[in-house]
């Protein structure tokens, strides 16, 4: 059945839409004062902001890993609760060390705030807080948070996710595999004969090569791939809604295209391969189980002549 103009129409507005909003900031909002959480919500939702407010705090943590917000305002007088307890709290997971956390409060006690202040929250508001004043508080706070945690979770030479980061996110898949139960595949890539590589070419041009590889998987894969250097000269990719025959086939186009780059070496230009190993997520007991599956993948490509992928 061929698609209706209008939808077809409204469908394009929604792409573009998104591609112009690349990600709305998600702001928790937890007071007592309904009618004034619901003020903060209006205006911050104008502002572009995704928010949800919560009313009852012995659900925070469970809420946290829910919605994993971007920063969290917190009420600091919520009898029985106190909004300070509730910072002490987030600060103690090293989840959420980083996560922007700012009273809204009426407490105009100054040694207060500042023991408030002490466990671990980075800013007091005190009320009445003009729209203006919240909504650039939020936007500056979420700001230099993101940068600050891409900084944290990057690796240095490639910009893709280090070592802990590309295993933290392979966790987080592993558990929506476990609720959701969509295809995920993993892939655990390494580069072929690259001692050989450095030993002829010295290590600046093997930081090249892995520097290509990393771009390469940068254009090729989705936005929603999670890419990491794993080690040295390796790298893992975790594939969200993506089935093994669908890995299979876009990591052998990655391996030609990567076959095809030229290098600029010692004694005129050169050519690196990679190889690859993939497991579905959804077949293993533990993310740690497909890892090594991936891991033993790819150890059998290896054998089998490198330069391409095995399941
Ligand atoms: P194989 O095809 O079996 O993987 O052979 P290989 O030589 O690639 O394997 P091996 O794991 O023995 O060697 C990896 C080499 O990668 C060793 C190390 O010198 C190099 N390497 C690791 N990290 C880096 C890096 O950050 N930069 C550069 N230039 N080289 C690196
Ligand atoms: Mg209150
Ligand atoms: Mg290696
Ligand atoms: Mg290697």
């Amino acid at each position: 059945q061929p698609v209706k103009v209008p939808q077809l129409a409204k469908r394009i507005e929604q792409i573009k839409s998104q591609q112009q909003q690349p990600y709305a900031s998600k702001v928790l909002l937890l007071d007592d004062d309904q009618e004034l959480a619901e003020h903060y919500r209006l205006v911050l939702t104008q502002a572009g902001k995704n928010v949800k407010v919560m009313a009852e705090p012995t659900e925070l943590l469970a809420v946290l890993a829910e919605f994993r917000p971007d920063i969290v305002l917190l009420d600091v007088h919520m009898p029985p609760y106190s909004g300070v307890t509730l910072a002490r709290m987030i600060r103690l997971e090293p989840d959420w060390l980083s996560l922007p956390v700012i009273y809204l409060s009426s407490e105009q006690d100054r040694d207060l705030q500042i023991s408030a202040l002490a466990q671990g929250a980075d800013e007091f508001i005190t009320k009445p807080i003009s729209d203006e004043q919240l909504i650039l508080t939020v936007r500056a706070l979420c700001h230099r948070a993101r940068q600050l945690a891409k900084l944290v979770s990057s690796d240095g030479l490639t910009g893709l996710l280090n070592h802990s980061h590309i295993k933290r996110a392979l966790g987080h898949e592993y558990a929506r595999v476990q609720r959701y139960g969509h295809n995920t595949s993993l892939a655990m890539l390494d580069l072929d004969h690259f001692k050989g590589v450095n030993d002829t070419h010295g290590h600046g041009v093997g930081d090249l090569v892995i520097k290509a590889l990393a771009q390469l998987l940068q254009q090729r894969l989705r936005t929603t791939d999670h890419l990491g250097r794993y080690g040295g000269e390796e790298f893992v990719v975790i594939l969200p809604e993506c089935s093994l025959a669908q890995a299979k086939h876009m990591f052998e186009e990655i391996c030609y295209h990567f076959s095809q780059l030229s290098f600029m070496g010692n004694n005129g230009t050169f050519h690196v391969t990679v190889s690859v190993g993939l497991a579905l997520l959804n077949d293993f007991v533990s993310e740690e189980h497909a890892l090594n599956a991936a891991d033993a993948a790819l150890y059998q490509q290896k054998q089998a002549g490198r330069n391409g992928v095995t399941c």
